[in-house]
């Protein structure tokens, strides 16, 4: 059950989710700020104010995560920190902050993974169109050059974007994320064009300035049909994965296409090219730059069954099924067959750029935090994951979501989804049982996995359904 020895073991977090220190360097509000603002849009009225203060922890939290035995850490920069106007002036103070956590994830033998974008637009900016204004990507770009320059002497792993899907579907779709807008699917799909543009002119300039040699992708969520029959119902998951669906913006196609194969996706076109950008074919050479792996974010997936009519179905799981604090059914076999066929498609080797599951901890009486739900998350999870590479997946590395318990968005504090577990009254922080799981986990490079107690009822429960003996076989 050993992993790969470049197999890279991390965890992850983004700004806005455990910064705090609002107000702190200049920085300027972002849209995060001004949505949380709004009565009714975040549950009980929570904002990123404070979050895990971070800002002013980071010492502690980079030593917590050297407990853990973490190689990689990756986490977000704050375009408002470092710009807080979206453009022009950059914060000195804003920068220098990123320097000293860099400096002290390097100083305790820690990578640090950068993600440039998860989802605090400065709110200058969105006042003058955000993403929907086509100067955004000269926005970004603009910005990642400040964080190039000052940065990639000691950082060399970067994530352009994170979710598009999400921070597009929910920001500017149903409104449940900030801005907070739903606009009709043209405006969505502009905003994606610009947001895909912004992408290719971050990666490139990242290629082009960055002082050490870079390493590039980005992190979409990944959307994953998973085979109930892997000898029968292969086909038809990829057809999940890979299908426009009815939203392009939820598809993993609409965004990874441009960005890997240099189209949007024949199925998607036939739909809704017409409402695209009329030059968006002019702009692919540039969305498609030269990437180094495909950065996914895989938490939860649907199992799927081939239809007669050559189609598949979805099914719905079984009374029961085991579920995370958000109710998202727990799906191991997710990392089994997400990895895979993100690999034959794209044909990078494969960054889990986030995996996890909230869950309601507390700090029990004994001053311990025990989370065997999560333990036994990871423990599944790594062990499919560990399947996909014996199967000959290329897969990079793993990074859990997250390293601490922080703002989960419209969520407030209402989901927990850390390693490490932070009263948010007193900042407190206290190791869950889980991130001693996980320590071992990488102290054995997976080993562990294989000396795991395991019994016919502990698989059960995820058994999904038992497939029909009649059903035709095909070589997978
Ligand atoms: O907390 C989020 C993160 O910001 C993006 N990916 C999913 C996580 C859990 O919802």
């Amino acid at each position: 059950m050993a992993f790969p020895s470049d197999f890279v073991w991390g965890a992850a977090t983004s700004a806005y989710q455990i910064e705090g220190a609002h107000q702190a360097h200049g920085r300027g509000p972002s849209v995060w700020d001004a949505f949380c603002r709004q009565p009714g849009r975040i549950r009980g009225g929570d904002t990123g104010d404070t979050a895990a203060d971070h800002v002013n922890r980071f010492r502690e939290d980079v030593s917590l995560m050297k407990d853990i035995g973490l190689e990689a850490y990756r986490f977000s920069i704050s375009w408002p920190r470092v710009m807080p106007d979206g453009v022009g002036a950059v914060s000195e103070p804003g920068l220098a902050f990123y320097d000293r956590l860099v400096d002290e994830l390097l100083n305790a033998g820690i990578a640090p993974w950068v993600t440039l974008f998860h989802w605090d637009l400065p709110l200058p900016v969105h006042h003058r169109g955000g993403w929907l204004n086509d100067a955004s990507p000269d926005w970004f770009d603009e910005f990642t050059k400040a964080v190039v320059d000052r940065l990639s002497d000691r950082v060399s792993h970067w994530f352009t974007l994170n979710e598009p899907q999400v921070f597009v579907g929910l920001g500017y779709g149903n409104g449940e994320h900030a801005p907070g807008l739903s606009l009709p699917i043209e405006d969505k799909l502009r905003i994606g064009h610009n947001v895909l543009l912004a992408h290719g002119r971050s990666a490139r300039t990242i290629r082009e300035r960055a002082r050490t040699a870079p390493e590039i992708g980005w992190a979409p969520v990944g959307i994953v049909g998973i085979p109930v029959d892997p000898s029968v119902d292969l086909e038809a998951a990829r057809r999940r994965t890979f299908g426009i669906g009815t939203d392009p913006i939820w598809s993993n196609t609409w965004w990874s296409d441009p960005v890997f194969l240099g189209s949007y996706p024949e199925d998607g076109l036939k739909t809704f090219g017409h409402l695209l950008p009329s030059e968006w074919e002019r702009d692919m050479p540039l969305v498609r730059q030269p990437l180094d792996y495909y950065g996914v974010n895989i938490y939860r997936g649907d199992y799927v069954r081939a239809s007669s009519n050559g189609s598949h179905e979805i099914l719905p799981l079984r009374v029961g099924t085991p579920r995370s604090d958000f109710g998202w059914e727990i799906t191991p076999d997710v990392l089994r067959w997400g990895p895979q066929f993100f690999h034959e498609r794209y044909g990078k080797p494969i960054v889990i750029a986030e995996n996890g599951m909230s869950n309601a901890d507390w700090v029990n009486l004994s001053g311990r935090v025990e989370d065997p739900q999560r333990v036994d998350y990871l423990a599944r999870h790594l062990i499919a994951l560990r399947g996909a590479i014996e199967s000959g997946v290329h897969v990079r590395g793993y990074f859990h979501w997250s390293l601490m318990d922080n703002f989960e968005w419209a969520e407030g504090y209402h989901q927990r989804f850390g390693l490490v577990h932070v009263d948010f009254a007193t900042q407190q922080r206290t190791p869950k049982a889980s991130s001693e799981f996980y320590a071992k986990v990488i102290q054995s490079r997976g080993a562990i996995l294989e000396q795991l107690p395991r019994s016919a009822a502990g698989e059960d429960p995820f058994a999904v359904v038992v497939p029909s003996k009649n059903r035709k076989k095909v070589q997978p």
